[in-house]
């Protein structure tokens, strides 16, 4: 039986369900050795800031059980050289790509909205708004719904094109539906969740945080069900919202988990650091868990579980 893989976040239509997730594939280059990056849903990039960063102290990985935790503090080589080299690489390459933006206030979102309007080849933009590896818990603007929106209205105002405008959502929140709610008024077109969760290792040898940058963002199988969690009660607030869904998601039958929940497709992170084919085989293994269940779409199984 063959099964229908493409599915759309709301105006972007995807040839395939499975995207990279940001931060964990650069800007897809490295992953071109293991296949062919064209064919994948998209290829979401690691969140981009106006000027170049070097990140945070090292080290800043950690292992955990069943995740890990990442202390990197938006290292990047800014807008200027994202465009010029990664940006057209992907482009040249026939590659749906999501651009992740991340700003230390309004004002630089928006900036980084206006510059990045005018460029081709960008079939989204994902808006960072939950690094959980900035200096100040104030600077997470996913965690106050005032915050968040006030991003997205000023990146909503300068980004002219038609590509879709995704808000990244933080689990490090009392309730996520208010933040969906309030992201949405301001004018988002979908959600990404969710980001990683704030989180610490101490090494007790030194009795010292293990990480450079003391706390770190964990992600990986330990916060599949938050993840999964999360996407269902924002699908069952705010059923028309599209969701982008990621947390932890290993195989197709993990994938399958957040269609069901409400999700319309869904990104690859962790899992891609030991397998770098995974983007690529959880598709061929969630083709394969929809048509032993009978169904020939995955649009057919979005939101299931809310029945
Ligand atoms: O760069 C990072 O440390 C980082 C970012 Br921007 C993010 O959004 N999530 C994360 O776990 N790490």
């Amino acid at each position: 039986m063959s099964v229908d893989l493409s599915t759309s976040l709301g105006s972007l239509h995807l040839k395939a369900p499975t995207l990279t997730a940001s931060g964990c594939a650069a800007a897809g280059r490295e992953l071109a050795q293991f296949g062919d990056v064209a064919t994948l849903g998209a290829v979401v990039t690691k969140s981009i800031m106006l000027q170049p960063r070097s990140g945070r102290a090292t080290p800043r990985m950690a292992e955990t059980p069943s995740g890990m935790l990442n202390s990197i503090g938006l290292q990047g080589p800014g807008v200027e050289a994202f465009i010029e080299k990664d940006l057209s690489w992907l482009s040249q390459n026939g590659v749906t790509t999501v651009v992740s933006i991340a700003g230390e206030t309004t004002a630089e979102f928006a900036e980084l909205a206006a510059r990045l309007s005018n460029v081709p080849g960008i079939a989204a933009l994902e808006v960072n708004i939950s690094c959980p590896n900035v200096e100040s818990r104030g600077q997470v603007f996913a965690c106050d719904p005032y915050a968040a929106a006030d991003v997205i209205a000023a990146v909503r105002r300068e980004w002219t094109s038609d590509a879709p405008v995704l808000a990244k959502l933080s689990p490090d929140v009392t309730d996520i539906v208010s933040i969906a709610h309030s992201v949405r008024e301001a004018g988002v077109d979908g959600v990404s969740m969710i980001n990683t969760l704030l989180g610490m290792v101490i090494d007790v040898d030194r009795m010292k945080p293990l990480l450079g940058g003391r706390t770190g963002g964990l992600s990986g199988p330990a916060i599949r069900p938050v993840a999964v969690r999360a996407v269902y009660q924002v699908h069952a607030a705010l059923p028309d919202l599209p969701i982008l869904g990621m947390g932890g998601i290993r195989t197709g039958h993990d994938a399958l988990e957040f269609f069901a929940a409400g999700a319309s497709a869904v990104s690859i992170g962790t899992v891609v650091f030991g397998d770098p084919r995974a983007p690529w085989r959880v598709a061929e293994e969630l083709s394969s868990e929809l048509a032993s269940r009978g169904y020939s779409a995955v649009r057919d199984v979005i939101g299931l579980a809310h029945r």
